[in-house]
């Protein structure tokens, strides 16, 4: 069972103004073959197939864990790809134009132009589980072998992976709120590359830490990854449940491979922040039928 929470883990800034193509290009972070929602499904699904609990408990949490975590990322990432998306298209401006010139309005021709048509067709301007081509998640990217060094190996390799993507996805989108996303994702998906780099050491004695960072940057040369740092939030697994979970920190422990500073399980789950507020998007009939359009045609055929 699942206790969800109606916050985000991370407070995301309003754009100045909408960006559809940066929303289209932080849709990879989220659909993409590396995005939340492929960690999302790996960990949740490798902890419905995990066999003997028994023997490997602390392994069973730790990716029980880092899977609920998931969940939050992949709220936020749809929530800073909402916020891109609000205003892209024009509410009323032109409709009133054309009623004069008694045109048809076309308050979405802007959108022929974006990067991501399925924004404006297949949704309310709103995130999908697509990547930043478009294309559908699909179940292909969860990989759940029941052999737990092979699923850890996997999880490390996905975790850097994702960390590659995410500094791509920095480097070609300068909008603040896409870069509060990545870097808060860049410091928490970190986590969980030293989480799974930790756990492949506790259970093999490989020395699996000595290969970080990859790609060989430190988030700590980001300003938006940072400020999370600052606070030590690049060393904490926050223990997802109320009352389960309670042995992952068998496995998360030690120094941070980076910075030698104590690895830490926190109880209690972060605080979060408020969903942004969307507002209404008339010109696509969502949430209801937008009035001024009925009164338009109602005038023209009238
Ligand atoms: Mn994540």
């Amino acid at each position: 069972m699942i206790l969800k929470i109606d916050k985000l883990p991370v407070k995301l800034p309003v754009p100045d103004a909408p960006n559809a193509n940066a929303a289209a290009y932080v849709q990879e972070l989220l659909g993409g073959k590396f995005g939340e929602m492929s960690t999302l499904m790996n960990y949740t699904f490798q902890s419905f197939n995990f066999r003997g609990k028994e023997k490997l408990r602390p392994f069973y949490d730790l990716i029980s864990n880092i899977a609920a975590e998931e969940y939050s990322h992949i709220e936020m990432v749809s929530a800073a790809i909402n916020l891109l998306l609000v205003g892209t298209t024009e509410r009323k401006d032109r409709r009133k134009a054309s009623e004069k010139s008694k045109v048809s309005p076309d308050p979405l021709r802007d959108s022929v132009d974006f990067r991501n048509t399925d924004h404006f067709i297949a949704s309310g301007q709103t995130a999908l589980p697509v990547d930043a081509m478009g294309r559908p998640w699909t179940g292909d990217n969860v990989f759940s072998s029941g052999n737990l060094k092979l699923d850890l190996l996997h999880n490390f390799f996905l975790e850097c992976g994702a960390r590659a993507n995410k500094l791509r996805v920095y480097e070609a989108v300068s909008d603040p709120t896409a870069r509060a996303a990545v870097g808060f994702l860049l410091v928490r998906g970190g986590v969980h590359i030293v989480a799974y780099a930790r756990a492949l050491e506790n259970l093999t004695g490989a020395n699996v830490s000595a290969l970080l960072p990859i790609p060989d940057i430190s988030n700590k040369k980001f300003p938006e990854a940072k400020i999370h740092e600052d606070k030590g939030l690049h060393r904490v697994l926050f223990r997802f449940s109320p009352n389960d979970y309670t042995r992952a920190g068998e496995v998360f422990n030690g120094p941070h491979p980076e910075d030698g500073q104590e690895l830490i399980v926190q109880d209690e789950i972060p605080e979060g922040f408020p969903w942004p507020d969307l507002p209404e998007e008339p010109q696509l009939n969502s949430p209801g039928v937008d009035p001024d359009m009925i009164k338009h045609y109602a005038k023209i055929l009238g």
